[in-house]
C-alpha cells in the first residue's frame, strides 16, 4: 500500500557514544539529507553516557537529544523511535560513515510501499573504512544464515542506515539492546512478511573510536539468529543425526568392527550416541518451533509442521512409552536368555546398544513432550492474544 509520500515527515535517529568528532557533521547531514527530501522532519540524537562532548555538539548542530538510561545501541535506537514524531523513521550511525544527505533515497522506497529499506554499502565501502573481517566474513555469514533461514533476500544485513514507516515499526516490538538489533529488525520484519527493499548506499572512513566489539557482537547476533531458528539449531543437525544413527545401526549389526587404515573402529558405540541426539534435537526443534509460531515469532514451515502431531503431548507419551517397552523387551530377552544358559547372544551387543538408545531416547521425548505441553499452556494462559505480534514478556524472554 504506497504511503501518502511527499509530505510525510522524517524523525532520523542517530544512536550516539562518544562521537564528538563526528556527531556535529552527522547532524548536519541528516538535515541537509531532510532538506533535500523536502518534507518536515527532525534530527534526535539518543545519548546514553557519553564522557566527551557529543551531546552539546549535537544539540548545537540542530539536534534534539535525548538520554538513555539503559546501555547499548539497540536501547538508544528504541529510545529514540519512541521519541520520534515522523511519519518515515530513519536511522542511522553519528559517526559520519553513511550518506545521510542521501536519505531520500531510502525514503523513496517507503513512498513506494516498502515498508522498510536498508542501506546496502557493499558495491561502495571506502578503502579502509570496513575491517577485512567485517566485510567478508562477518556480515556475509549473517547475511546468508538470515537469507537461509527467513528467505529475505537482504545483502547487507548489518548495514545501520535504514528507513522505515512508523506503521511498520509499531508492529515490530523490538526488544534488542545491543548490536543484534540490526538482525532482530530483519528477522522480524521477515516473520510479518513486510515488504522489505535493498538500495545501494556508501560507507565512509569513520570519525573516531568504534563501538563495535567483534566477537562480543558476532556472537550477539548469532546467539539471537539460533535462538528464532530452532529448525535451523536442532530440528536440521537432529534429522541428520537420527538418519546417521540408523546407517550406524545398520552397519553395527553387520559388522562388529569396521578396519579404516590401522584402526578397528566399533559402530555399535556410535549408533546410540547418533540417535539419541538426533532424537532430542529433532523433538526439541519442533517444540520450540511450535512455540515460536504460537507466539508470533516464527513463520508456519511445512516441513516442520508435519512432525507437530508427534510432539502432541499424548502422542509423545504412547511413543515413548512403546521405545522404552521395546528397549526393556530387547534387555529382558537378553538376560533371559543368558540366565537359561543359551550362551552369549551372536549379536548381543548390538541389541543391548539398541536397547539403550530406545530407553533413552523414549525418556527423553517424554520429557521434552512435557515441557512443549507446559510452555504452550503459559503461554495461553498469560498471552491469550499472542498469536498477533506484540510486546509481551515471552517474547522478551525469548530474544533474551
Ligand atoms: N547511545 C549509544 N550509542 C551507541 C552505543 N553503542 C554504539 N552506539 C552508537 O551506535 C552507532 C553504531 O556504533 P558503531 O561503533 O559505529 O558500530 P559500527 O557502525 O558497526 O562500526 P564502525 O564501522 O566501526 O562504525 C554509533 O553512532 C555509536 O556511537 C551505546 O551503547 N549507546
Ligand atoms: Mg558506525
Amino acid at each position: 500500500m504506497p504511503a501518502a509520500a511527499t509530505n510525510s515527515a522524517i524523525s532520523v535517529v542517530l544512536p550516539c557514544l562518544n562521537e564528538a568528532e563526528a556527531v556535529s557533521d552527522s547532524v548536519k547531514s541528516a538535515r541537509l539529507g531532510i532538506e533535500r527530501s523536502q518534507r518536515p522532519g527532525e534530527v534526535i540524537v539518543v545519548d546514553n553516557g557519553s564522557t566527551d562532548d557529543s551531546a552539546r555538539l549535537a544539540c548545537e548542530a540542530g539536534a534534539r537529544v535525548v538520554f538513555e538510561p539503559r546501555p547499548g545501541y539497540g536501547s538508544a535506537l528504541r529510545r529514540g523511535f519512541a521519541e520520534a514524531q515522523g511519519d518515515f523513521i530513519v536511522m542511522a550511525d553519528a559517526d559520519s560513515t553513511y550518506d545521510l544527505a542521501g536519505l531520500a533515497d531510502l525514503v523513496a522506497r517507503l513512498d513506494d510501499g516498502y515498508d522498510l529499506a536498508i542501506g546496502n554499502r557493499m558495491a561502495n565501502i571506502h578503502p579502509g573504512a570496513m575491517p577485512w573481517l567485517h566485510r567478508h566474513v562477518g556480515t556475509p555469514t549473517i547475511s546468508w544464515l538470515l537469507r537461509r533461514t527467513w528467505g529475505v533476500s537482504i545483502r547487507d544485513s548489518q548495514s545501520g542506515f535504514r528507513a522505515l514507516t512508523r506503521a511498520a515499526l509499531g508492529g515490530l516490538q523490538l526488544r534488542s539492546t545491543g548490536m543484534e538489533f540490526a538482525s532482530e529488525m530483519i528477522i522480524k520484519s521477515a516473520v510479518q512478511g513486510l515488504r522489505v527493499a535493498e538500495v545501494p548506499s556508501s560507507y565512509g572512513l569513520r570519525a573516531g573510536g568504534s563501538k563495535l566489539r567483534t566477537l562480543r557482537d558476532g556472537w550477539r547476533h548469532l546467539r539471537l539468529i539460533l535462538l528464532l531458528a530452532p529448525g535451523l539449531l536442532y530440528a536440521l543437525p537432529g534429522a541428520a543425526l537420527v538418519v546417521l544413527g540408523v546407517l550406524t545401526f545398520v552397519i553395527g549389526f553387520s559388522f562388529t568392527s569396521v578396519e579404516v587404515g590401522g584402526l578397528s573402529w566399533q559402530p555399535i558405540f556410535a549408533g546410540p550416541i547418533f540417535w539419541i541426539l538426533g532424537v532430542t534435537g529433532l523433538a526439541l526443534g519442533l517444540t520450540e518451533h511450535r512455540r515460536l509460531v504460537g507466539i508470533g515469532l516464527a513463520r508456519p514451515s511445512k516441513t516442520l509442521g508435519l512432525g507437530y502431531p508427534l510432539m502432541r503431548l499424548e502422542v509423545s507419551l504412547v511413543v515413548a512409552a512403546l521405545a522404552v517397552l521395546v528397549g526393556v523387551g530387547i534387555d529382558a530377552y537378553i538376560f533371559v536368555r543368558w540366565v537359561s544358559g543359551a550362551g552369549p547372544h551372536p549379536v548381543g551387543i548390538q541389541l543391548a546398544a539398541l536397547a539403550q538408545s530406545l530407553i533413552v531416547s523414549g525418556v527423553n521425548l517424554a520429557f521434552i513432550g512435557f515441557l512443549g505441553a507446559g510452555g504452550a499452556t503459559v503461554s495461553e494462559q498469560h498471552h491469550p492474544s499472542s498469536l498477533a505480534m506484540g510486546g509481551s514478556p515471552s517474547k522478551d524472554q525469548a530474544l533474551r
